[in-house]
């Protein structure tokens, strides 16, 4: 059907690497990408360069489940999510890109009294930082969701906190409307170019060495998520990470049958349905560190048998598809957004299972601390905290995943 469409326009220019730049991205995630694109937008800096040794997108921004939230308990966390959660509302505007955002409210169930009072608590927090949620009962969780068994003998669902503005979008035009936008301000985006080592000189940045020969810059930010921990020994520090797997799956499409997202926590489970109509599926992380950024059948067992109590028409769905990312996993569950110990150099990681959801705020507040080497939004998330004891402890509302 689409023999007749030639001559399309490139969506972002193919661009060959130049010897120097102001601003090295490692990455051509939504967070690269959004860094990139604030530089431009709210700073004025366009001498960038985004390297990515796949293809853009092709990391866990084109893996993940799209599920967006602020409902987060800190109140620093509340700031970066509640920011990008708004920044999500206009992006397609913004952009002139579709990034079909769809703000069909998102649940955390709450299946033990231990998630009620969290919940309740998270809700009280949500209600001081300017966050709107709430914590509803069983009997409103069954109206907005009439396929669900509220009365499992085992995990009954006893109420949910609820972000009426929480929802999804389409993770790949995140990516593709930042970088349209990114190219069209003259940045060069550079696909099939692996970083293999970062150069310096004085204890300062000099630049990368990379599969396409050397290119130099004044700064460079590493935002590689599951890959931070390696680029981080190039550059010759150590991060507080650990990358492990993280795998989804969607069944065939279905008619419409739940018009909002549910996370099951307790149980290790969560689901929502596509446009397409298909149930996308998620569960926890591998128990074990890797790079291997594929499904395993086992995985997949253990989180349709965690959600099959709560949702058991599930177990007459076929599954069509499962895959992995590396997430990188912090041990407050809370992102790095920093300094480097080598000057020059900036790290944005740690977003574990959590960080599609962020992406616009990360790229705000990032390009403010590579531009100005401080923001408010990213203040609180540098690589002192470790060693100041100040953690930023977000384990609930990592939730599923984690
Ligand atoms: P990425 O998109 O992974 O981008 C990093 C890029 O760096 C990659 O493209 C990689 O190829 C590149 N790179 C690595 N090393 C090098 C190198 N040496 N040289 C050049 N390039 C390099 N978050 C949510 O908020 N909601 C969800 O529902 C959700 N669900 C998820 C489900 C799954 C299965 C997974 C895996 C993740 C999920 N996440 C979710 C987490 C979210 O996907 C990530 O936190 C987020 O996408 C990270 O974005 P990023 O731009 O930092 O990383
Ligand atoms: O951060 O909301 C989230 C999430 C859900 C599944 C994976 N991550």
């Amino acid at each position: 059907a689409l023999r007749d469409h030639t001559g399309w326009q490139r969506a972002w220019r193919k661009a060959q690497p130049k010897k120097r730049y102001d601003v090295v991205i490692v990455g051509a995630g939504g967070h690269g990408l959004a860094t990139a694109y604030y530089l431009g937008k709210n700073f004025g800096i366009t001498n960038i360069a985004i390297l990515e040794k796949g293809w853009l997108g092709g990391g866990n921004t084109g893996r993940n489940t799209t599920i967006i939230r602020s409902n987060y308990l800190q109140d620093p966390s509340a700031a970066i999510y509640e920011k990008a959660r708004s920044l999500y509302e206009t992006m397609s505007q913004d952009l002139n890109y579709n990034v079909m955002f769809s703000p069909r409210g998102v649940m955390m169930l709450a299946q033990t009294e231990h998630e009620v009072r969290g919940y309740q608590r998270t809700a009280h927090a949500n209600a001081l930082q300017g966050v709107a949620t709430e914590f509803i009962s069983a009997q409103r969780v069954k109206e907005l969701v009439p396929i669900m068994n509220i009365n499992g003998p085992r995990y009954p669902v006893l109420g949910a906190l609820w972000q009426p503005r929480g929802g999804s979008a389409r993770h790949d035009a995140v990516a593709w409307g930042y970088a349209r936008a990114c190219s069209a301000m003259g940045m060069d985006i550079i696909q099939k170019c692996e970083v293999t080592a970062v150069r310096q000189e004085g204890g300062k940045v000099k630049g990368v060495t990379t599969s396409k020969g050397d290119i130099d810059c004044e700064k460079l930010g590493l935002v590689v998520a599951g890959h931070s921990g390696a680029l981080a020994d190039m550059a010759g520090f150590r991060l507080p990470l650990e990358s492990v797997p993280l795998q989804a799956l969607v069944s065939e499409p279905i008619k419409p049958c739940m018009d909002v997202v549910v996370m099951a926590n307790t149980v290790h489970g969560y689901m929502s349905q596509s446009d397409k109509g298909e149930m996308v599926i998620g569960g926890g992380t591998d128990a074990f560190n890797s790079y291997t950024q594929r499904g395993s059948f086992h995985h997949l067992e253990e989180t349709v048998r965690a959600l099959v109590e709560t949702f058991p028409m599930i177990s007459r769905l076929k599954m069509l598809r499962h895959w992995g990312g590396i997430v990188d996993v912090t041990g407050d569950r809370s992102p790095i957004l920093s300094k480097a110990p080598l000057e020059g150099c900036f790290v944005n990681c740690g977003w574990g299972t959590g960080g599609f959801k962020a992406i616009p705020g990360s790229g705000w507040g990032f390009a403010e601390l590579m531009a100005r080497g401080q923001s408010p939004l990213t203040d609180e998330f540098g690589l002192n905290r470790f060693t100041e004891g100040r953690f930023i402890d977000e384990s609930v509302a990592a939730g599923v995943a984690h």
